[in-house]
């Protein structure tokens, strides 16, 4: 009998702490040994030269998920993943997006029809709220936190998903209570509808105006304000795709605080500029996004926060709409910047462009990629450590990169169901040449090696099992008594 299923020999490992060589040992999709002559195996890789790094976890992307203006985005599940598993990742986190009047149940069990017969690589779900009845709140945010769904989204913006202070207040009071993370779309809805009305009065419809109307000062505003509520109920909070430098400064102060706040940002915050909206005609709507990429300066500001610890995760924020009239264009050619689908795709790019920006040019080390790109998400999301790390009794989620390797980005070469890239022509050096998803080889020779429906869901735990009320086991301070009923 063969000792391993497979081994990867002769390539540099690295973790979000550590770079070291060594073979790595797989047996029935987890990783039994990290050392040297390892003995046989069914199956032998050579990654001599090459880097091995923990699977990607893509923890923001929307896949198979109708918007609040009813467009569905252009990957599936089947077509989602395999483009995933082209950029290196094997896990990744869509959302099971609630439209008012769902029911949250009702959401999950969609989510799951939708994912099971076509993933090809690990996924689990975020819930996204945007109808926050006593109902959802009282009962089914609770019972399916308490069954692994430990991380919902919630919005300060868009008609038809944010949710009031007050209803943010009680999100993060059950995220709170039950140990779950509430992740926050932070963006001033007023601020963002008296700028667009003053805009369109004047006829200032092109695209460019999108990125005019959502202000830096409506994203740090509403990021500050997110920041104030969850201090006030003592709850956890991730900022999710941050782009403007103060919301990221405010981000930074409170974890220097010493407060339990998180940010993620995205490659559209690094790579692209709000004159990429200022494109010919309507060219400008394939990078309209919210919240849209800054100015240059801007940029550097997201590059210091991948740095200093101001961001953890680094996500691509995947929401594909063709630029065609099934996505961008459905409300026509000459629609205004309000009815533009918001969203950019970056699944398959999100890890080569970092790599290649990142790690290449020195601004980030190896290590700190993984961080961003793996490690820190399994961790905030509940996945590790079988997830998001190189160890023992961690699930064999691996790609072997080629440094080396050197691309042009191109639409041609993805693998999603997009017709454009925002980041067409880029040259990057550094990709995946081997993906491997609990042991299953899911990418190799630039094609895929494995069948729809081949990936698996992936169950979280909440942080802890018993309700737990402010200050866990500690007295209530007097402001706190407005909680007393739960501790
Ligand atoms: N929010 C997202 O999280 N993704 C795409 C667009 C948006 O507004
Ligand atoms: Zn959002
Ligand atoms: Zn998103």
């Amino acid at each position: 009998m063969q000792e391993y299923d497979l081994i990867i020999k002769g390539g540099t490992i690295a973790t979000a702490s550590d770079t070291f060589d060594a073979d790595i040992g797989i047996r029935d999709g987890t990783i039994v040994t990290l050392g040297k002559d390892l003995g046989k195996a069914k199956r032998v890789i050579d990654a001599d030269g090459q880097l091995i790094l923990p699977g990607g976890i893509d923890a923001h992307c929307h896949i198979e998920q109708e918007s609040s203006t009813k467009i569905m985005t252009a990957d599936d599940f089947y077509s989602g993943s395999v483009s995933a598993a082209f950029g290196g990742n094997t896990t990744f986190i869509p959302f099971a997006a609630q439209h008012r009047g769902q029911s949250l149940r009702e959401v999950v069990k969609i989510a799951h029809e939708r994912a099971g017969p076509k993933s090809v690589i690990d996924y689990a779900f975020h819930l996204i709220i945007s109808d926050a009845n006593e109902n959802v709140l009282g009962q089914e945010l609770p019972a399916l936190i308490q069954e692994g769904y430990t991380s919902f989204k919630v919005y300060l913006t868009y008609e038809m998903l944010k949710i009031s202070d007050r209803q943010m207040l009680d999100v993060l009071s059950v995220a709170r209570t039950y140990g779950a993370m509430t992740m926050v779309h932070a963006e001033n809805d007023d601020v963002i509808s008296w700028i667009s009305d003053r805009l369109l009065m004047r006829g200032n419809t092109a695209p460019k105006f999108h990125a005019i109307a959502h202000a830096e000062i409506a994203e740090s505003e509403a990021s500050r304000r997110a920041i104030d509520l969850a201090r006030l109920v003592d709850a956890e909070l991730l900022i999710v795709h941050v782009s403007a430098p103060e919301a990221a400064e405010a981000i930074l102060k409170a974890r220097n605080n010493g407060i339990p706040i998180y940010g993620e940002t995205c490659p559209q915050y690094l790579f692209l500029t709000k004159d990429d909206l200022d494109r010919n005609g309507m060219e400008g709507a394939m990078f309209c996004c919210s919240p849209p990429p800054r100015d240059k300066s801007g940029q550097e500001a997201i590059w210091r926060g991948l740095k200093n610890g101001t961001f953890q995760v680094f996500s691509s924020d995947h929401a594909p709409y063709r630029y065609d009239e099934s996505g961008k264009l459905k409300n026509g050619p000459n629609a205004s910047f309000k009815k533009i689908a918001n969203g950019v795709p970056g699944l398959e790019v999100r890890m080569p462009l970092l790599f290649s920006e990142g790690v290449g040019k020195g601004r980030l080390t190896l290590n700190e990629f993984v961080a961003l790109t793996s490690t820190n998400a399994a961790k905030i999301y509940g996945l590790h450590p079988r997830k998001g790390t190189i160890a023992i009794g961690s699930d064999a989620d691996l790609a072997i990169w080629d440094p080396d390797w050197e691309r042009t980005i191109t639409q041609s070469i993805m693998h999603d169901n997009m017709d454009y890239t925002p980041y067409e022509g880029m040259k990057v050096k550094g990709w995946p040449r081997i993906v491997i998803n609990q042991g299953r080889v899911v990418v190799e020779n630039e094609e895929l090696q494995v069948v729809r429906g081949s990936g698996s869901f992936l169950d979280r735990a909440p942080k802890f099992t018993e309700p737990r009320g402010f200050g866990a086991g500690t007295p209530l301070s007097p402001e706190r008594s407005f909680d007393a009923d739960i501790s």
